[in-house]
């Protein structure tokens, strides 16, 4: 069964059972609460005071912001915020977006230095300013006078390991490896069908400064619309950025897929239009409205572990590999 058949199919299925008045089956289904759904074993700490913070305020773009500042604190994790590596001079440059799917509206930074809060930073320019998307110097002018205080995020150890790239004469360059990439993607529900997602990275270490990739663009990195879910991607950004996969992923639930087959379609789409994709470390995470969500990764060499906080617990999941 071709992919359109197999959605029409599951699509008169679920209608079937909301006719017998049965749940909709999904890879995640089901929920009455709060859902919280993030990339990477790091990302259970992050559901966890996501999920925290949500209970106590009763706000999802508090949840999902303080809930990625605990992976950007984190200097043991060398991808996001302090500790993250650096661009190929050495400096430490972070993107993030925070997006809101019940004003649609989102808040995006690139190439943030000497912050390592980055998604707060792109939080305010959703809060405070009528623009999207902020960079370069400006970007460092916005965050001084939003009150962050300039701070070092290179560790001793992301400084050594620049050193050592650096002081290797064969040192390749632009490169991705399982130690240098991984971003933190968030997806998140009330429970009442509204949905917000973030992200925040370091991007691909040794870089060329001033390099953005999927991560801070709407409808790449994050989706997040009320009227059907929200995505996150991490991968190569520079391969993901030409398929906008996030918002890809929201309009297939829109039309009736499942966060489970949206994710894999949308690699699939990939591999259809470009063989070589095959090889693309790429990993997708959705959610729709109801709270069911979906994981899926290209391959075996970026197999994607995601963390999962539903009817009040924290559990590490597998996607599916689509290759
Ligand atoms: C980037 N997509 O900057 C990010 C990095 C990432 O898993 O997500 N890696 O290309």
């Amino acid at each position: 069964m071709d992919n359109v058949n197999r959605r029409d199919f599951m699509k008169s299925i679920a209608a079937a059972g909301a006719m017998a008045g049965v749940p909709a089956q999904a890879a995640e289904s089901g929920s009455d609460g709060p859902v919280f759904l993030a990339t990477w074993p790091f990302g259970m700490p992050a559901i966890g005071h996501a999920a925290k913070v949500f209970t106590q305020s009763g706000n999802l773009l508090d949840a999902v912001e303080k809930g990625i500042n605990v992976t950007e604190d984190d200097p043991t994790i060398t991808t996001v915020g302090y500790g993250g590596l650096p661009n190929a001079e050495g400096i430490v440059e972070l993107d993030a977006a925070i997006m809101d799917g019940t004003r649609h509206r989102a808040g995006a930074i690139c190439g943030l230095r000497g912050v390592k809060h980055a998604i707060s930073v792109a939080r305010l320019v959703l809060e405070k300013t009528t623009h999207t998307t902020i960079g370069g110097i400006g970007l460092q002018e916005f965050a001084q006078k939003m009150g962050f205080q300039p701070e070092q995020l290179l560790t001793p150890n992301s400084l050594k390991k620049w050193m050592e790239w650096k002081a290797n004469p064969h040192h390749k360059t632009y490169w991705i490896s399982p130690e240098n990439h991984d971003t933190i993607g968030m997806v998140a529900t009330d429970g009442k069908g509204h949905i917000a997602a973030g992200c925040s990275t370091s991007g691909m270490a040794w870089k060329i400064p001033g390099r953005i990739a999927d991560s801070p663009l709407v409808g790449c990195g994050l989706y997040a619309d009320d009227t059907a879910g929200g995505a996150s991607a991490t991968g190569d950004g520079d391969i993901m950025t030409n398929y906008c996969t996030s918002v890809t992923i929201v309009h297939m639930m829109a039309r009736g897929a499942s966060p489970q087959e949206a994710c894999e379609e949308l690699l699939q789409n990939m591999v259809k239009t470009d063989a070589r994709n095959r090889e693309t470390e790429a990993a997708v995470i959705a959610m729709n409205t109801r709270g069911d969500v979906g994981a899926a990764s290209m391959n075996s060499k970026m197999h994607l572990r995601y963390a999962l906080w539903k009817n009040g617990k924290s559990r590490l999941l597998e996607s599916r590999n689509v290759y």
